[in-house]
């Protein structure tokens, strides 16, 4: 059976892969598992029917027959725990591999959405210039310990992994803010993972679905 996801119907960065559907569509393009995609408005994604499917209202979703799953860290591991190419066969190196999709959700992510809301949300705030600093320190004090380990590695343990897919695509948000570039192997490190075919195949698609909606505008 073909995998439905759930992405937005109109993505606030018109489709240039900032919407977390974009990750879910790399794993499957990684493994080679065709995927539907369903838009969903802003509206929709807060109504029952998509709240049954993502209790806080978000995309992506993932459905499968009668499995229905929320979260981009649990939809990807489940693609790689089902297809070959994303996790490796030796046990060690497969935990390392999960870890490292932890570590992305769980401890490179929050700073750095920390970020965005601090710009995005709180930027009109009387205290926003005085406090944004400090949280672009913060940022930079997790990339720094990531550049530490990743070193002149091309990927975090060894070959390609779900744990890289997972973490490129976290530090794909910074490319904007230039924080990045400060961290020149890290930088290189996401052009890397950018270069993937499967990455170009994923953006390519979720592009193409807001260039063939302003043509039709
Ligand atoms: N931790 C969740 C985050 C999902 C999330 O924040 N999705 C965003 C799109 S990238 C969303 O739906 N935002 C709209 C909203 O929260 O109302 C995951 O990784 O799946």
């Amino acid at each position: 059976m073909t995998p439905t996801i759930t992405a937005f119907e109109n993505s606030p960065d018109g489709g240039k892969g900032l919407a977390r559907d974009t990750r879910v569509r790399w794993a499957f393009e990684e493994v080679g598992q065709p995927y539907q995609v369903r838009p969903v408005s802003f509206r929709a994604m807060k109504e029952p029917a998509h709240l049954a499917l993502h209790p806080f209202g978000q995309i992506p979703t993932y459905e499968e027959g009668d499995l229905a799953l929320f979260e981009t860290g649990a939809i990807v591991f489940h693609i790689a725990e089902r297809h070959a190419g994303l996790l490796p066969g030796d046990a060690g190196a497969r935990a390392r591999a999960i870890t490292w999709m932890f570590a992305a959700v769980n401890t490179v992510e929050p700073p750095i959405l920390e970020l965005a809301n601090a710009k995005l949300l709180e930027g009109d705030k009387p205290w926003s210039r005085e406090r944004l600093p400090l949280v672009m320190d913060r940022v930079r004090d997790r990339l720094k310990q990531l550049s530490n380990r990743l070193g002149d590695a091309e990927w975090l343990d060894g070959a390609f992994s779900a744990g890289d897919l997972m973490m490129v695509s976290v530090l794909l948000r910074l490319k904007p803010s230039g924080i990045l570039d400060e961290f020149p192997n890290l930088a290189a490190y996401v052009a890397r993972g950018e270069a993937r075919p499967a990455y170009k195949r994923a953006f390519a698609a979720q592009l193409a679905v807001f260039t063939a909606a302003s043509r039709g505008s």
